[in-house]
């Protein structure tokens, strides 16, 4: 049995996992992730798009900022389309000047990864059999296989970021954990086009056919979703269907034009809102997805895992450097503020623009109604712009 120590030993090299241990070493606390999938594979996974105005700050003070402020696209508002015509949700004008900034979670991954291999950061891909224990002693323990070598991890902490299919969450006793869930009755098949995009920003689509959503990755790579059935058959969604329900979806009287191309990558993502309470259990702290999921409508995912560690590197920073345990014990509370406000907003804006199997022309017009006050109403609107950039992290 190989033998390693660190002070933070953190599972998962998702946005939390990477981002936690560069805030953590940028404080002078040591840290170790392990990772069960490779480097590569970590570095393509197509996922998030949005950062929040607060997610952009974080990654610049943690010192990875600079290809995102290059490359990343700065928008200042999306569009909510319905009833053949878009509606612009201006963000500036309605939060005192935020933004968003469209930049592919799989290149915050890259640029978290180089950071901490730059600075000598321990990364270990690839390992397997990855189990967490001891977490209700000073000196819990992560057990794993890497390259055939049993291995133990001892630290004084454990942060579970390793996502909704990790391994942590369980080891919080059952009788503990308690678990809030919705599950929808539709899914997003989503695809990376190679197609310059021919709209500035994101929009969303009410439609009767389903829900559309149009968004972007560069001035080349176009990203679109749309509703489909929860267990629908990726095989039986050829190109040219994709393409043709977009444009079905999207496109209106006035004009413009969806530009196809060639299809790069597509995938069917469920769709559920799910949140864990509390967030810790003795020296494990959950982080991410391993804690909270929710529909990406509202595109809130990778900025609550980057929310959650910025409060758990604080909280960290503070034990070990001046021995002080009050943000530890607070960290789950503290979080479950953010987390719960943006599982209202995700699941609000998926209940106002998805169509739901079971739903009658009553529940049609209300969306309708929703979706003309939200667009007319600068009180609406601005509700609906200051979640979506997301409100001032404490
Ligand atoms: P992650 O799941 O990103 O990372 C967890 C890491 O832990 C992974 O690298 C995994 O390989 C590793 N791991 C898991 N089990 C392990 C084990 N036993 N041992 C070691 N490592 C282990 N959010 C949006 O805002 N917009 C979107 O469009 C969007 N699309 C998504 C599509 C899909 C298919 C999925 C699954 C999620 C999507 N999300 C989206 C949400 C997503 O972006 C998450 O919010 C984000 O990845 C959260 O980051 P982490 O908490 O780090 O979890
Ligand atoms: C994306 O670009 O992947 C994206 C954007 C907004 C969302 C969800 C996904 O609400």
């Amino acid at each position: 049995m190989r033998k390693l120590r660190t002070q933070v030993g953190i599972v998962g090299a998702g946005p939390a996992g990477l981002l936690l241990s560069q805030l953590l070493y940028l404080h002078g606390v040591e840290s170790v992730i392990v990772e069960n999938r490779s480097r590569d594979y970590v570095e393509h996974r197509v996922r998030a798009g949005v950062l929040e105005q607060g997610s952009v700050d974080v990654l610049n003070e943690a010192g990875v900022g600079e290809r995102m402020r290059r490359e990343g696209l700065l928008h200042h508002g999306i569009e909510l389309r319905f009833g053949g015509s878009g509606h612009r949700i201006d963000f500036p004008a309605l939060t005192g000047g935020r933004s968003i900034t469209v930049y592919g979670q799989q290149e915050v991954v890259k640029d978290l990864i180089a950071a901490r291999l730059a600075a000598d950061g321990q990364i270990l891909f690839e390992v397997s059999d990855v189990a967490v224990g001891q977490i209700e002693s000073s000196s819990p323990r992560i057990t794993f296989r890497d390259s055939g070598d049993e291995v133990e991890l001892s630290c004084d902490a454990i942060a579970g970021c390793d996502g909704f299919h990790g391994i942590c969450r369980q080891a919080i006793p059952v009788e503990i954990l308690r678990v809030f869930e919705r599950a929808y009755p539709f899914a997003w098949l989503g695809i990376l086009a190679e197609a310059p995009p021919t709209h500035d920003e994101l929009i969303y689509a009410y439609h009767e056919r389903g829900f559309a959503l149009y968004s972007m990755r560069s001035p080349q790579i176009t990203r679109l979703y749309l509703q489909v059935a929860p267990d629908e058959d990726i095989a039986k969604w050829p190109d040219e269907r994709i393409w043709r329900e977009l444009h079905a979806r999207l496109e209106t009287a006035d004009g413009w034009k969806l530009r196809e191309g060639s299809v790069l990558e597509k995938g069917i993502t469920g769709m559920r809102s799910f949140v864990v309470e509390p967030m810790q259990h003795g020296r494990l702290f959950l982080a991410g997805d391993a804690a909270h999921i929710v529909p990406p409508t509202g595109a809130k995912g990778m900025n609550l895992a980057v929310a959650d560690v910025r409060v758990l590197a604080r909280a960290l920073t503070a034990f070990f450097k001046e021995q002080r345990r009050n943000l530890l014990d607070a960290y789950s509370v503290t979080c479950l503020k953010r987390v719960w406000r943006a599982e209202h907003f995700s699941w609000w804006m998926t209940s106002m623009l998805h169509r739901f199997p079971d739903d009658d022309g009553f529940q049609h017009r209300l969306q309708r109604s929703q979706l003309e006050y939200v667009v007319s109403s600068p009180a609406a609107a601005a509700s609906l712009a200051e979640n979506y950039v997301g409100l001032p992290l404490d």
